[in-house]
């Protein structure tokens, strides 16, 4: 009853809407500048996707596209559209072009008069055209310059030199991004292609209204009064509103009132303000009674509460709202000191819990932004989820993502770590660029604050260790380029970030020490230092099954080696005569220098290369042995990163994060990422999954033993038992097990297992040459029957020495429907049969798992079906295959 009359309460009170608005989305016309090309435009778009719309151009991924259509970022082209709005819409006392992103260099008329123009592709702009909107047709026409001659031009009039000037030849891409605020990865990156999309890529529409609106509203969830509380109190909320004065006098002010409005909870409050110039925006803070926290996936559950904020001006009832989820979490950046060790902790605690944070880096999922759908973003981020990852961190180099991203991240559970868009560059930082980018984070913190799944803010990718590693030569200067470091990123990102109160962590840049860089006056004297805050590790030289080589970090936030997608990928955008790994094709999408030859350093230290004479087959087995090697290297490091969670080595451990590099692709082509382009999982994200569940069972070698370490998230470990299993490559069953019973605290790595490797494999009897003979397995039980890991295998030497292994006949014994989305396949093998793959052809979904060690004659796996399917088509397209098929 009570939820009624609010509910009638609230409705009654939205009387008036104060604003109109106007939409101005949808077809336009696009021009370039001879006037050669006319055609439609779409709006959101970009000129790329309308010359593809309109046949000018085809599939700008398909073979050296890319490389042809460099013409169309260096032309200039023009957006018109006419349009007639309503009278009452021009009667208003004001109206608003509101244009929420422009991409990127554009001059705005209407009707002919100027009245706005943008240089930054992640601002929103609010013009006044109340004067120039007219009765009847109105003509709006943005003009864009070509964002390349646009940074040339900024670069050639900046008094000295902002390196990197160039990407590496072997990126094909634009020079100067950083002298643009734009997607930086627009002009090329080491996985990615230059286009410099031009174009409105974001909603744009008249708004007119009378009396003072809403603008924005962020709603920020705090803990009040004792803050060591076990869980943290939820409830408290800080709600700041942000109004749009229009045309209101100076002198005057206006009384109003704010509904704020849980419709979930049965809550509502009501404040009188007083809006005026001194007072366009205010802060209230709010209890919700009974408000449940927020959790990461894996921790708890996700709640969220829809808030509504309405704002009603007392003198003429008009009223304007903003909707929005909010959740109540609490997050700390622990850096604290550790015992038996110099330096200091890096962690995370949400809700007071120090979390392993567990995930990967997320890039741009296009090239061109409108052709991302939210299929396709919820996609990529449930295959996230469903490999146990809980954290992505929105790298710098791209774009601060969408709203529908974040809400999705929300209702996941995936925690978010958000960079500022600078990467691995030095910036400008003339008073231009400055305020500019004063605006774009004034304006990104006040529409992603609100997110419960946000948990930090990072200025910038790479930066600080860029100027103090010296990689673009910034020595000859250094001075100058560290004031202009501090001055960009703690003179404006830092001091507005602090401003805003988000209550998050603001770290100044990844890699960097944390509290010793700031000691150390922002650019620490050793940026990748293991003992204090994040690193960044990439090896291409070492072996990286050599877990020797790794760092032992306070915290992972990037590493990885690149792979290939695989031919179901490729074959779209290529032909015949690029497929080979060395055909001009191959090198022109391979966008990292030495990438080829690194991938096949890797495999050729612990395989062979395929042997077939058949080109094409050559050239798909070896795709799928570049996947091989990445996701063993990934697991072998991310399992080394989780066994150090609790322990330290020489002060060195105690690791808290790892975050591989990279989620997601933008384009088919090689890359460090665990998802192709098209949502397709290689193997390692299969491996990712089991790298990643909430309990793991993790073996090493070291000085000829062999460790087993146990890692859980949630669940204390009672009555656990660690099973190590020793195997030929001979036979289908074990030959010799040990089980260690043990018990260990949630949120903790142990050591439950140190044997020497000779004795254990002697009572295995593996022979005399046991290390090419056997290999290990190890697992975690519950009172000896539920099994609580994945069964893990460690292997003792590179498949081109091991002995005994035969080539397998896998058969897949059978495939049925178990609901309408899901298939349970039966496979059965006759001998070991390492790296299985199922490969379901052209029909989209996952496996439960892949690319697994098949050591049971028979196995079931399930199928998650992303479209609809008869199990007929299914067990039709069905394929399966094994290392040993490549030899
Ligand atoms: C780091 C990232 C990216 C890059 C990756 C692989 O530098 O921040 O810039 O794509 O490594 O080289």
């Amino acid at each position: 009853m009570l939820f009624f009359i609010l509910i009638v309460l609230a409705s009654c009170w939205l009387q008036t809407n104060g604003e109109l608005t106007f939409d101005l989305n949808g077809q336009w016309k696009l021009t370039n500048s001879n006037g050669s090309i006319s055609i439609p435009g779409q709006v959101p778009g970009s000129v790329h996707t309308d010359l593809i719309s309109s046949g000018i151009l085809s599939d700008p991924y398909y073979r050296f596209n890319d490389d042809l259509y460099k013409w169309v970022g260096r032309e200039n082209w023009t957006y018109t559209h006419s349009f007639t709005v309503p009278s009452e819409l021009v009667k208003k006392h004001n109206v608003k072009l509101v244009s929420k992103g422009l991409d990127t260099i554009a001059n705005i008329t209407l009707n002919g008069i100027p009245v706005g123009s943008s240089t930054n592709m992640f601002v929103r702009h609010v013009w006044d055209v109340t004067p120039v909107l007219k009765v009847g047709e109105n003509i709006i026409q943005v003009a864009f310059e070509s964002p390349i001659t646009f940074s040339a031009t900024r670069f050639s009039s900046y008094p000295y030199d902002v390196p990197p000037d160039c990407p590496p030849p072997v990126q094909h891409g634009f020079c100067h991004p950083n002298f643009i605020r734009k997607e930086q990865s627009s002009f090329s990156w080491d996985w990615g292609p230059g286009f410099a999309p031009i174009g409105i890529w974001k909603d744009i529409y008249l708004e007119a209204f009378d009396d003072p609106i809403l603008r924005d509203v962020t709603a920020i969830s705090y803990e009040s009064g004792n803050s060591v509380s076990e869980p943290p109190n939820p409830g408290w909320l800080n709600i700041t509103m942000y109004f749009d004065l229009g045309n209101l006098p100076s002198n005057e002010s206006i009384n109003a009132t704010v509904l704020v409005w849980f419709p979930t909870m049965n809550y509502t409050k009501i404040f009188d303000i007083e809006i005026d110039i001194d007072h366009d925006q205010i802060s209230k803070q709010v209890f919700v009674p009974k408000a449940e926290l927020w959790y990461p996936h894996g921790y708890g559950s996700q709640t969220l509460y829809p808030l509504n904020v309405t704002l009603k001006i007392s003198r003429s009832g008009e009223t304007s709202s903003r909707s929005m989820k909010v959740g109540f979490r609490n997050v700390e950046l622990v850096q604290e000191k550790i015992a038996n060790s110099t330096g200091l902790s890096f962690y995370f605690k949400i809700n007071n819990i120090p979390i392993f944070i567990k995930g990967s880096n997320w890039i741009p999922a296009d090239a061109f932004q409108e052709r991302i759908t939210r299929s396709n973003l919820t996609g990529l981020l449930q295959s996230a989820i469903d490999a146990n990852i809980h954290a992505l961190r929105v790298w710098g180099g791209g774009v601060y993502e969408r709203d529908e991203f974040y809400e999705l991240c929300d209702e996941l559970g995936i925690i978010v770590w958000q960079d500022f868009m600078f990467a691995c560059a030095m910036y400008p930082v003339d008073e231009v660029f400055r305020s500019s980018v004063a605006e774009e984070v004034h304006y990104q913190v006040r529409r992603l604050s609100s997110h419960p799944s946000i948990i930090a803010w990072s200025a910038n990718n790479e930066n600080e260790k860029a100027l103090r590693k010296d990689w673009y030569d910034t020595s000859r200067n250094f001075t100058r380029y560290e004031n202009d470091y501090i001055a960009l990123y703690i003179g404006v990102i830092r001091e507005i970030v602090l401003s805003q109160a988000t209550g998050l962590p603001f770290m100044s840049s990844s890699p960097s020490n944390g509290l010793l860089t700031e000691m150390q006056g922002w650019v620490a004297k050793d940026p990748s230092s293991v003992y204090y805050g994040d690193v960044h590790y990439y090896n291409y030289s070492a072996d990286c099954w050599d877990v020797s080589s790794y760092p032992k970090p306070r915290f992972a936030s990037e590493y990885g080696v690149q792979s290939w997608p695989s031919f179901r990928t490729l074959g779209p955008v290529s032909i015949a005569t690029d497929w080979s790994y060395s055909s001009a094709f191959s090198n022109h999408r391979q966008h990292h220098m030495f990438g080829q030859a690194q991938i096949l350093a890797q495999i050729q230290r612990h395989f062979n290369l395929p042997s077939s004479k058949d080109h094409l087959v050559y050239f798909k087995d070896l795709l799928y042995l570049t996947q091989v090697s990445q996701a063993l290297c990934i697991k072998f490091e991310t399992e080394h990163y989780r066994r150090l969670q609790s322990i330290l080595v020489d002060g060195q451990g105690h690791c808290m994060g790892a975050l591989y590099w990279q989620l997601n692709d933008i384009w088919q082509a090689p890359s460090w990422s665990s998802i192709e382009y098209g949502g397709q999982w290689k193997m390692l994200h299969y491996y990712v999954k089991d790298f990643f569940s909430p309990i793991l069972a993790s073996g090493m070698i070291q000085d000829e033993e062999l460790y087993g370490y146990s890692v859980t998230e949630t669940d204390n470990l009672v009555d656990a038992s660690f099973v190590t299993s020793i195997w030929s490559w001979t036979d289908l069953k074990p030959k010799y097990q040990v089980t260690n019973q043990f018990s260990q605290n949630a949120l903790s790595s142990k050591m439950v297992l140190r044997i020497p490797l000779d004795d254990l494999l002697q009572k295995a009897a593996c022979g005399s040459n046991p290390l090419p003979t056997c290999f290990v397995t190890m697992v975690i039980y519950h009172n000896n029957s539920t099994q609580l890991s994945p069964i893990n295998p460690l292997f003792l030497s590179s498949f081109s020495d091991v002995i005994g292994l035969k080539k397998p006949v896998i058969r897949i014994s059978s495939v049925s429907k178990v609901l309408t989305d899901e298939f349970l396949i039966t496979l059965k093998t006759s001998s070991i049969a390492p790296f299985t793959w199922l490969d379901s052809g052209g029909l989209r979904g996952r496996f439960s798992q892949n690319g697994f060690l098949m050591m049971t004659p028979s196995i079931s796996v399930t199928f998650f079906a992303w479209e609809s399917m008869s199990t007929e088509e299914l067990a039709n397209s069905l394929t399966v295959s094994s290392l040993m098929d490549l030899y």
